[in-house]
């Protein structure tokens, strides 16, 4: 049977190398940072011109499908996934990395139809490696399969996080409390990237075992999503139960014993939802 979404996947895995081009000749030159929601929260004219770039490009060749964007939604365009096929875009996934020349820095698209992710593709591009995965068809890195770690003892294992952008005391005090609980399980150690989507990457190809993060955006995660769990990989809430794509909360990991194990650890808050209005 044709493989309805390959065209759009295959235009995708272009996007993203054009993209991260424009990414790589950027960090050449006087990048113009700006703030978002505030002085920790950024945004280059990259992430903006990258951003239309895919737009354009997804517009014209598929005119009939949606899009959420991380720089259009933050220039006031609705975050809404219908059932309509939807590209989940963020142009720059580690833009503080981006701002400062450290080394991880991705683009991240996200494809989804009746809400359901079809397809992620993660352009990590100043390492030059390329995540791609479809549904049912397996995670790859630069063509290679990937599979998640089969670890199953918490104290054996590396867990991924983030302090994200959220500067407010409570959430801080949360973040850490969670962070110092899962160290002293013990785990060998804590990691984070600076990016969810690479973050998220690292759990598919097995070099850690577990990612989470509050505050994150569906954006940062749609595509990475599915390249986990093409590996092998689970994702839920932080909480437990199913992951919510729009609640700003993710968990990925290599197995459930591991996934579950951490939920026990994290102190949960909520962030306000990328589908609110
Ligand atoms: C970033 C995420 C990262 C998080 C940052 C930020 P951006 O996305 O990938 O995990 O900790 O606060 O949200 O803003 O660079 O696309």
């Amino acid at each position: 049977m044709p493989d309805l979404w390959q065209d759009a996947m295959d235009h995708a895995v272009t996007l993203a190398r054009k993209a991260g081009e424009i990414v790589k000749d950027a960090l050449q030159n006087d990048l113009k940072i700006m703030c978002k929601s505030s002085s920790v929260d950024l945004v280059t004219k990259t992430d903006q011109n990258v951003e239309q770039l895919i737009i354009t490009s997804v517009k014209e060749k598929f005119p009939e499908h949606s899009f959420i964007g991380e720089e259009s939604v933050a220039a006031g365009e609705p975050c809404v996934l219908t059932e309509n096929p939807t590209w989940i875009v963020d142009p720059v996934d580690g833009t503080t990395n981006f701002v400062h020349g450290y080394p991880f820095v991705a683009i991240s698209i996200g494809f989804a139809v009746n809400k359901m992710l079809e397809f992620g593709v993660v352009y990590s591009c100043i390492e030059d490696k390329m995540y791609t995965a479809r549904k049912e068809k397996g995670a790859f890195c630069n063509g290679q399969p990937l599979q998640v770690s089969d670890q199953k003892e918490i104290n054996q294992s590396i867990i991924a996080t983030e302090f994200g952008s959220n500067r407010d005391p409570d959430a801080v005090d949360k973040i850490f409390s969670s962070m110092r609980k899962i160290l002293c399980l013990p785990v060998h150690g804590i990691r984070g990237v600076g990016s969810a989507a690479i973050n998220m990457c690292l759990v598919a190809s097995g070099c850690v075992e577990a990612y989470y993060e509050i505050g994150i955006h569906c954006w940062d995660v749609a595509a990475a999503a599915v390249i986990v769990s093409e590996a092998g990989g689970v994702l839920m809430d932080v909480e437990g139960g199913p992951m919510d794509l729009m609640s700003r909360r993710v968990l990925a990991a290599n197995n459930n014993i591991i996934g579950e194990r951490i939920v026990k650890e994290i102190e949960a808050f909520s962030a306000v939802r990328d589908d609110h209005n």
